[in-house]
């Protein structure tokens, strides 16, 4: 009896607790989840251009098909000074060795417009998170592809296709994470002018650390977004769902960060990757788990002061 109260007291905190954070600290207007589509075939929050298809399943940015591109872009500018957006992606194809060139995400001040880098605009204001599946260069850098990689632009640094980036990268890791049987995921986030890269590519369930870039500073005020490009390789680019967490940024608030001019500390070499896999929390969501801890070591206290009650009873009963 008391067993089952407390099951499902237990797994109504849990419930409640979980579903709390979702609510409160996913922002819905940033956001790209199933159902893609509302009433009729809008996408909520959500613009598409060049080849891009919405399925139910998945939001296809390029088909395995040669010299094609496509983005999608979210409408509603992000004001949120300090986020965490969760990136579930497949990229697969027919391609053994040979597939690209891959996709990029972006927090930019412009969106819609196509261009070279990855299907999106070159000489960008914002972040960029380059997913590259084909090294153009091979012997320029010392890295294997595909190669994750970060670069703030404030309008005037080019991107170099045919050096994958490398002049201009911030940091970056190599990645194993084409033609897997399990989704892939990236999580980019960004709070106290630090950006860190985070990936979930070995079907473990848990993210692990690319790179962490300090110095990196964004507005708010810019767009979200996700392009792919394929070029004479190419490679199915799907996106299954988008997630924006607003992490919390009471030290920032009072601060307007509308006019901050994108620009990053200086540009690291490319170093080597180093496993972080202490997830650093945010104070609210370390605020729910310690509140479930507490709870948790109240329900053993109620189980064990009852059952402790029932063994008296017991005894009780046997002695009379
Ligand atoms: C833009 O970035 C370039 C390269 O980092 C820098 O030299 C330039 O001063 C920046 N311009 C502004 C307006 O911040
Ligand atoms: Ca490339």
């Amino acid at each position: 009896m008391h067993k089952t109260v407390l099951s499902i007291l237990l797994s109504l905190i849990v419930a409640v607790v979980s579903n709390e954070w979702q609510q409160e600290y996913m922002k819905r207007e940033h956001s790209l989840i199933k159902p893609y589509q509302g009433k009729g075939m809008m996408v909520p929050f959500w613009d598409f251009q060049g080849i891009t298809l919405v399925t139910p399943n998945y939001v296809r940015v390029t088909p395995d098909r040669q010299s094609q591109s496509g983005s999608l872009w979210n409408s509603i500018p992000c004001t949120v000074p300090a986020w965490e957006m969760h990136v579930n992606f497949k990229i697969h194809g027919h391609g053994k060795d040979l597939f690209g060139d891959g996709m990029a995400i972006w927090y930019t001040k412009d969106r819609m417009i196509q261009g070279p880098v990855f299907g999106n605009m070159d000489y960008f204001h914002g972040l960029a998170i380059f997913i590259d599946t084909y090294s153009n260069h091979n012997g320029e850098h010392n890295h294997q592809h595909p190669f994750i990689s970060a670069m703030v632009n404030n309008g005037t640094l080019h991107y170099d296709h045919d050096r994958d980036g490398t002049h201009t990268s911030l940091a970056g890791c190599e990645v194993k994470l084409r033609n897997v049987y399990y989704d892939t995921h990236v999580a980019i986030r960004y709070e106290k002018n630090t950006l860190t890269v985070l990936t979930d590519v070995d079907n473990k369930g848990e993210f692990k650390e690319c790179f962490k870039a300090s110095g990196v500073m964004l507005p708010t005020g810019y767009y979200f977004g996700v392009s792919a490009a394929t070029g004479e390789l190419s490679d199915n680019h799907d996106i299954l769902s988008m997630r924006l967490y607003e992490l919390d940024s009471s030290d920032v608030t009072s601060e307007d960060r509308s006019k901050i001019i994108p620009s990053a500390e200086k540009f690291e070499s490319p170093r080597d990757h180093v496993d972080d896999p202490k997830p650093a929390w945010s104070g609210t969501k370390t605020f729910f788990v310690m509140l479930l801890i507490f709870l948790l070591i109240i329900a053993i206290a109620i189980a064990g002061i009852s059952w402790y009650r029932d063994q008296q009873e017991q005894a009780k009963k046997r002695f009379y």
